[in-house]
């Protein structure tokens, strides 16, 4: 039974460049969707709901679904697009029952967004049965198996993205956010600072600072100590 659990594969050595990953990850961003992946701009104030995986991909599948209970754990394959092979994977821990009136609390979930039978994105999940928390999600934006971007969040908010632009494998662009209030009161997911290894040495060398999502400041790293030393104020007024 569970012997038919698909792991995923991050593995493959990458083979492609930048452009197509851009290209991809817009691909990705449209596809995926939903509040999980929804928060990806600095001025977005909607809260990443994990309960029940959110309304991505899978809300509307072509080609049904089918749930495997296994003794305490169980796994629904989604068949998004109707070609009778699942997408979309969700992995559950059986906190009580059976069957279709199991009490299940989602642990994982597993997408393959451009249907070429490869898992793009993998959501991990706290929390208990239909109050579940997306805590991090890892994301393969060229589709060559290896994740290049993952979020990380915080009582439902995405407060950091580790990304690697150069899609060689290593991380080189490190994002952080935070909860500011709008001027009218709302909550915004702002975009405060993103530090970036521009040489490729794996040691952050650039820092930038932003203010109500305008840069204000950029930081350099010129003597190789790892903090910054040559200041450049960008804000105009
Ligand atoms: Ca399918
Ligand atoms: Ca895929
Ligand atoms: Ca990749
Ligand atoms: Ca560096």
């Amino acid at each position: 039974m569970s012997s038919r659990i698909r792991i995923p594969v991050f593995t493959s050595p990458s083979s492609s460049g930048a452009l197509r990953g851009t290209a991809a990850a817009l691909a990705m961003v449209a596809l995926a969707g939903g509040p999980a992946a929804g928060c990806g701009s600095s001025n977005e104030s909607q809260r990443a709901e994990g309960g029940g995986g959110g309304t991505t991909l899978s809300d509307e599948p072509r080609g049904g679904s089918e749930l495997q209970q296994d003794g305490s754990s169980a796994i629904e394959r989604v068949d998004v697009n109707g070609d009778q092979k699942a997408d979309v994977f969700k992995f559950y821990r059986v906190a009580k029952g059976e069957g279709e009136t199991a009490k299940k609390v989602l642990t994982r979930k597993e997408m393959d967004v451009n249907f070429d039978q490869r898992i793009d994105i993998v959501q991990y999940f706290t929390g208990e049965a239909s109050a579940e928390t997306l805590v991090r999600e890892e994301m393969d934006l060229d589709f060559d198996g290896r994740v290049d971007e993952t979020r990380h969040y915080k009582d439902g908010y995405k407060h950091l993205v580790e990304l690697d632009l150069g899609f060689d494998g290593r991380t080189d662009t490190w994002r952080y956010y935070q909860l500011t209030k709008a001027d009218d009161g709302r909550n915004v997911l702002r975009l405060v600072e993103k530090r970036r290894d521009t040489n490729g040495d794996g040691a952050v060398d650039t820092w930038e600072y932003f203010a109500g999502g305008q840069l204000q400041k950029i930081g350099v790293d010129t003597n190789n100590d790892g903090a910054p030393d040559r200041f450049t104020v960008t804000k105009k007024k």
